[in-house]
């Protein structure tokens, strides 16, 4: 298996909750490694932007709300199979639907304060990586 690159960001329900260094510890046992990270206060247009292909849906308001509401890290990862790595150690959208172990079900508040993102396809992964960083921000 490919070792490749996805794109995450700890939102700022976990933030707020002091618990980046906890959901890391669940990415980096995962089998992923950081090789990109900051924290950042994302701007209206920054959520908008990034969530642009959710916004007929009907969360889409509240999900730009919310992702402004405090700081976020977001982070470059690293491993094989990344894509899929993360999106298995993330666990599902609703924490009450996420396997034991997760990250969601570990850390997330509700459906909407979910704790992280993860890139869905390898194809969203470069086009959100190239979003906030610069290749030279990103040591592999
Ligand atoms: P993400 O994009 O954040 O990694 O999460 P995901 O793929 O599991 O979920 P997605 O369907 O892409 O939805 C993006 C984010 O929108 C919020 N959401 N709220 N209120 C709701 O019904 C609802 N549904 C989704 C969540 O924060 C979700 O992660
Ligand atoms: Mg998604």
């Amino acid at each position: 298996m490919a070792v490749t690159r996805t794109f995450s960001i700890i939102k700022p329900d976990a933030t707020r909750r002091n618990l980046t260094g906890g959901v890391t510890k669940l990415l980096e046992e995962a089998g992923l490694r950081v090789v990109a990270s900051k924290r950042i206060q994302l701007s209206q247009e920054q959520a908008e932007g990034f969530y642009a292909v959710h916004k007929e849906r009907p969360f889409f308001g509240d999900l730009v709300s919310f992702m402004i509401s405090g700081p976020v890290v977001v982070q470059v990862l690293e491993g094989e199979d990344a894509v899929k790595r993360n999106r298995d150690v993330m666990g599902a959208t609703n924490p009450a639907d996420a396997a034991e172990g997760t990250i969601r079900k570990t850390y997330a508040e509700s459906i909407e304060a979910n704790s992280v993102h993860g890139s869905d396809s390898e194809e969203n992964a470069a086009i959100e990586i190239a979003y906030f960083f610069k290749p030279e921000e990103i040591v592999g």
